[in-house]
């Protein structure tokens, strides 16, 4: 009790001898008032990053499908035994409630920083005679690893129009290599030239803020390294072309909506 008395007494007088003495030397008094509110907006500014969420959201479908085409392939008769039933696809998939698949979602507006490229690739897997996944995000110079799951010739061609362009051959099930695209790049479409049906897209991103969506149309990334604000979104279907979208991030959250409509 004594103490405490003695310390805030000690206190005091410090800062009324500062007072005094910003007084009597009027070269002093700027740099006293100049410190004190920028010691205290320290603590705001670090805090600001370290409230990372996630951008979540669904997109949907409204409309008609267009019918399903079947695919032939008979021309491998490794891919028509790994589909009895057939292949059948409209590149629409929507589950029950309308979620879109396979849209792909990101910030077109990202301030500019230096975004750390993953350690861990991003895979691409020929399974099926089809790609898992069809669309997908990567960031620049992140390596893209490509398996072959089937027991069949596939060869990876990526066509990028900026990019440098890719063609392997991958004969042996189990077989992967590894590629990686330099630059940013939209919807860089990758095929496979003995199956025509095969086909995905990449997005070579500056940035990590971007998903594609599932399933069921949902989707969501974080915002870690992103600051509160409004940005642009952009949302991309192979069929269904793109739009875009405003999405207020606050707190280090935002929600998203999106209904594509075809009719
Ligand atoms: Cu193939």
């Amino acid at each position: 009790m004594l103490r405490k008395t003695t310390v805030s007494t000690f206190l005091a007088a410090v800062v009324i001898g500062g007072m005094s003495l910003a007084a009597d030397e009027p070269t002093a008094a700027p740099v006293a008032p100049a410190a004190q509110p920028a010691t205290s907006t320290v603590p705001a500014k670090e805090a600001a990053p370290v409230a990372a969420g996630r951008v979540a959201g669904v997109v949907h479908f409204k409309g008609e499908r267009p019918k399903e085409d079947a695919v032939d392939l008979n021309a491998d008769p490794v891919c028509a035994g790994l589909h009895p039933d057939g292949l059948h696809r409209t590149h629409i998939d929507v589950d029950d409630k309308g979620g879109l698949a396979d849209c792909f979602v990101f910030l077109t507006d990202a301030p500019d920083a230096k975004y750390a490229t993953p350690d861990e690739p991003v895979e691409l897997d020929q399974e099926g005679c089809t790609y898992h996944p069809q669309v997908f995000g990567i960031m620049k110079k992140q390596t893209l690893k490509i398996v072959n799951s089937d027991a069949t010739l596939h060869n990876i061609h990526a066509v990028p129009r900026t990019n440098k362009e890719f063609n392997t051959a991958m004969p042996t099930k189990g077989g992967s290599v590894e590629k990686e695209f330099k630059k940013a790049e939209e919807a860089i479409q990758i095929k496979c030239d003995v199956h025509p049906w095969m086909m995905t897209y990449a997005f070579s991103m500056e940035h990590p803020f971007f998903a594609s969506t599932a399933a069921d149309g949902s989707f969501s990334f974080s915002t870690e390294g992103l600051p509160d604000g409004e940005y642009t979104v952009k949302i991309w279907h192979r069929v269904l072309g793109e739009a875009t979208e405003k999405v207020k991030v606050e707190g280090g959250n935002g929600k998203l909506e999106h209904t594509f409509e075809r009719k």
